[in-house]
């Protein structure tokens, strides 16, 4: 039961500035204090120095934003991810932008043959830019590590691909692009919209998704946007969509996950102070840290 929290105050792979107070907006909700009350021997590595550009930035080859700036913290939080787990510890990545998804799933990936991926999110991530309507690359990470988009982003600290299609499920999808649909069809990724959870339950929709990763993978990262939740309960987001998964699915979700100790790495992204109502949606990320780690079972 060993931790290693790495903060990436990163805001260069979207246009609303806030979100690189994340990693400090959720230790000031007490995130390290939540898991050491949990007995998890945790150490906080505190933040990896991002470069800001001096100004707008935009790749003249492709649309996307601060590309370069974007690639050199991935591959610092690829190149401590992977030396924390080489050392055995668990890495918890917080963001931060969801760009440095790209990051850490570099990182992890060196670690695993089958890398299962469950992407809590209202949005797809699978942007290359080609597909992209922004240019903002926290739109493209799940399709990064696919091996899809701009190469330096595919190959970012390893060559393409770091996962595998069948070894992802999305979970509380609500806002996809046209690009992105066609590469869910196309490569057959596992989503459950906001649909399917309504429909099935959540309790169900989490029981499947353990099913299917449980034999197919080595290990399973969360990945786990803020904005996933209903705005009304997680508003300090970037990118609300309203519609969202619950507090208390969301709570029930992370519970069985930890019943069913099956995640080997995770992050928490995409909280922004700045648009937040008191702290809220860092608090409820350190509460969802809680229910991940085991808060239940102690
Ligand atoms: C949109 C927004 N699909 C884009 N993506 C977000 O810019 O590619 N992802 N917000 O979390
Ligand atoms: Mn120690
Ligand atoms: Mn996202
Ligand atoms: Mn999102």
């Amino acid at each position: 039961n060993k931790m290693s929290i790495i903060g990436v105050p990163m805001d260069l792979g979207q246009s609303r500035r806030g979100v690189d107070m994340g990693p400090s907006a959720m230790r000031y909700a007490g995130a390290i204090e939540k898991l050491q009350e949990l007995n998890i021997d945790t150490h906080d590595l505190g933040d990896i120095p991002i470069n800001r550009p001096d100004q707008k930035n935009i790749d003249n080859d492709s649309n996307l934003k601060n590309l370069e700036q974007v690639i050199e913290a991935n591959e610092k939080l690829a190149e401590m991810v992977d030396q924390e787990i080489e050392k055995g510890q668990f890495p918890l990545v917080l963001g931060g932008d969801h760009s440095i998804a790209i990051g850490s799933l570099a990182g992890v990936s060196k670690h695993y043959d089958n890398l299962g991926v469950i992407w809590y999110d209202a949005h797809g991530d699978l942007n290359s830019s080609e597909t992209s309507p922004s240019g903002n690359i926290h739109g493209m990470p799940l399709a990064a590590s696919l091996g899809i988009g701009h190469e330096k982003l595919t190959n970012l600290y390893g060559n393409a691909p770091k996962i595998k299609p069948e070894n992802i499920v999305i979970v509380g999808a609500r806002s996809l692009d046209p690009g992105e649909r066609e590469l869910i069809r196309e490569r057959g990724i596992k989503v459950y919209t906001m649909h399917e959870i309504d429909r099935m339950g959540m309790s169900k929709v989490i029981e499947e998704t353990i099913d299917y990763l449980k034999d197919r993978t080595d290990g399973i990262h969360l990945s786990l946007d803020l904005d996933g939740l209903d705005p009304s309960e997680a508003p300090g987001v970037g990118t609300p969509v309203i519609g969202g998964i619950t507090y208390r699915e969301s709570h029930l979700a992370m519970e069985m996950l930890a019943e069913a100790e099956v995640i080997t790495s995770a992050e928490f992204v995409e909280v922004n102070p700045i648009l937040d109502d008191k702290n809220k949606t860092a608090t409820v990320a350190v509460a969802l840290m809680g229910s991940l780690f085991g808060e239940k079972l102690k």
